[in-house]
């Protein structure tokens, strides 16, 4: 018993040190199914295309989304939101040539946020280039190359809603505000739009790859694959909520639906 006891004891010493469990979540897409959507806790809109796909290569799929002008995107929730902490954002983005008009690359969000165009806000612009939200005003960062795999990192300092943006490991943006964020002061993000989550007008195919979720600033050693959810993160679960239907401002049409399940292991 005493040396039972002891084993626990050296366990919880250890855990926090592996950087295993400072994942909230991450997903490389490669045991999804090649045609289907990609599966719960992810919820995709009913417009456009939502497919995992055999790119770069059959061991290491991608989830590719095509917008054929009503929208298309797909959305993860948390039951709670994570608050007053340091935590970092990551995945694999590309673009195919051939894109209309700007559209939305990845919106992080509260619940609480007044629509599907608020919080932290990656887009592409018109102009080409891939650009950023301030709180104020969007920012073109820089060109964004078609056909080619890009990086994108957002640190979200939630303890005073400010963020940093890295794009293919060069900063472009640090300690920039939240947009739309009125009202909702460190209450946290649990909301997370990839592509165009219920707006029209674009079209384009864009695929993404390792979308990942951790604490800290520094993306963890080992990584286990897809929809992992720390035990230390059991509180922050990923939602099961009802899908629902959202009217939407001037400029904007469409629907969009919010269902999701507990991911299929917990650890
Ligand atoms: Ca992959």
């Amino acid at each position: 018993m005493k040396y039972s006891l002891i084993f626990f004891l050296v366990i919880l010493f250890f855990i926090p040190s592996t950087g295993i469990c400072q994942v909230i979540f991450s997903y490389d897409f490669n045991k999804e199914t090649t045609g289907k959507p990609p599966s719960a806790p992810w919820s995709i809109t009913p417009a456009g295309k939502i497919e995992i796909v055999d790119f770069p290569s059959k061991t290491n799929k991608s989830v590719k989304i095509t917008d054929s002008g009503s929208g298309a995107g797909m959305t993860l929730l948390l039951d709670s939101p994570i608050k007053n902490k340091t935590v970092s954002l990551e995945f694999n983005f590309m673009r195919e040539n051939g894109w209309t008009v700007a559209c939305e690359i990845f919106y992080v969000m509260n619940k609480k946020c007044p629509d599907d165009w608020s919080g932290i806000c990656i887009k592409d612009s018109d102009n080409g280039f891939i650009s950023y939200h301030n709180g104020v005003d969007w920012v073109d960062a820089v060109k964004l190359t078609d056909d080619q795999w890009h990086t994108i990192k957002l640190i979200f300092y939630l303890e005073k809603d400010k963020y940093d943006f890295y794009y293919d490991g060069k900063e472009m943006a640090k300690n920039v505000g939240y947009r739309k964020w009125d009202g909702l002061d460190k209450q946290g993000i649990d909301k997370f739009n990839v592509a165009n989550v219920g707006d029209g007008g674009s079209t384009f195919v864009k695929y993404y790859d390792d979308i990942i979720l951790y604490e800290g600033t520094t993306k963890p050693f080992a990584v286990k694959s897809d929809g992992k959810l720390a035990n230390m993160w059991g509180a922050v679960k990923i939602s099961a909520s009802e899908s629902q239907f959202r009217e939407y401002p001037n400029g904007h049409k469409g629907t969009r639906f919010e269902k999701g399940l507990l991911p299929k292991k917990i650890w």
